[in-house]
């Protein structure tokens, strides 16, 4: 059995770019693995939150995760923040990364551009997810495609530490889909869908109603052309959309073509509507079950009781490699 590590920014309401890229992952991975599931709250803040909104999205996203399948009684769902062994070894880990490194990150460079003051968080925030990730050695990390590189320069830095200090950390596998890695805007399909976007008919939110939806995904950029073909380079919008389709229904790309073939895009907009609502459908219930409930506060709970053992335990190696002196309470 496997140590599966992943998290999300509770820097907004979960959209389906997070659910096909990510979550669906984590549902299928709790069958075969141990897994841990983080709302990483501490990397919410490497931009501007407010308190009352941080607190509001990180329960619900918790809440989220658990209707979207995945499973207290297998995994562990937990907020980042609850398990202070994240921060202590990513500011250990930071003193072991590089400029050169943080600079190189395109998710910095993205985040960061043609912004007047931005924040030192924002910079070392890969240190920080390499600290979440190896503070449980976790060998699986399911990720989309956005994240590949924040992989690498953890495995990077497991290296560097395990040459430096003797073999501690276990190198982690990025874990990405084949279809659906990455998960493109509704109204561009040269940036991708993301939660914190100021425009609300780029994304689809996981709690979004049905006629949201339908009236989103009838309005979504398309090209001129009538040919449901799946082609990254000349027909981004619609591949965009054919992929949304094939995670939401199960469906290949090849039959989703088929269908399609010699009809306009209306037709194929319309079900593609019906197909991410009949998905979303039983997830909107189920969350809204979980709210009511007020289970989720007992499940993080336990979740950080159960992610704390583990990642107390390779703190106190880690520290005890570097040479600190161990610390009596
Ligand atoms: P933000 O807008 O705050 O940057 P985000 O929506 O990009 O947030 P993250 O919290 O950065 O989401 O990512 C959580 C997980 O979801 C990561 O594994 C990431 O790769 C995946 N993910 C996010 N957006 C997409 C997308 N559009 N397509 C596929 N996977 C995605
Ligand atoms: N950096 C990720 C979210 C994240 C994460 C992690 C993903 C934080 N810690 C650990 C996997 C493993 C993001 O911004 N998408």
């Amino acid at each position: 059995m496997k140590r599966v590590l992943s998290g999300i920014q509770p820097s907004g309401r979960l959209t389906l770019g997070n659910y096909i890229g990510a979550m669906k992952n984590f549902v299928k991975l709790q069958d075969l693995h141990q897994c841990y599931f983080m709302v990483a709250d501490l990397h919410a803040i490497t931009v501007p939150q407010q308190p009352e909104t941080l607190r509001d999205l990180s329960e619900a996203n918790a809440a989220l995760f658990i209707a979207a399948g995945i499973d207290p009684a297998k995994s562990n769902v937990f907020l980042q923040s609850a398990v202070p062994q994240h921060a202590e070894l990513g500011w250990l880990l930071t003193t072991l990364t590089t400029m050169g490194e943080l600079e190189r990150m395109t998710q910095f460079k993205e985040k960061s551009n043609g912004k007047e003051s931005i924040g030192a968080g924002l910079f070392v925030y890969p240190s920080l997810m390499a600290a979440d990730i190896l503070v449980y050695n976790a060998d699986l990390v399911p990720v989309g495609e956005d994240q590949k590189q924040h992989l690498e320069l953890t495995r990077d830095l497991a290296g560097r530490f395990n040459h430096r200090y003797g073999e501690c950390f276990t190198l982690p596998e990025p874990y990405i889909p084949e279809v659906g890695a990455r998960v493109m805007s509704l109204d561009d399909a040269s940036k991708k869908m993301s939660k914190s976007s100021s425009v609300a008919a780029s994304f689809i939110a996981l709690l979004d109603p049905p006629d949201v939806i339908r009236k989103k995904i009838s309005r979504a950029t398309t090209d001129s052309g009538a040919e449901v073909r799946y082609d990254e380079a000349t027909k981004p919008e619609i591949s965009n959309l054919m992929s949304i389709y094939s995670q939401c229904s199960g469906s290949s790309l090849e039959d989703i073509r088929l269908k399609y073939e010699g009809q306009m895009y209306g037709g194929f907009k319309k079900d593609l509507a019906e197909v991410i609502v009949n998905t979303l459908e039983p997830l909107q219930k189920r969350y809204y079950e979980i709210r009511e409930s007020g289970e989720i506060q007992d499940i993080l709970a336990q979740g950080a009781r159960n992610a704390h053992e583990v990642a107390s335990r390779t703190l106190d190696d880690v520290k005890q490699r570097m040479g600190f002196l161990p610390s009596k309470h």
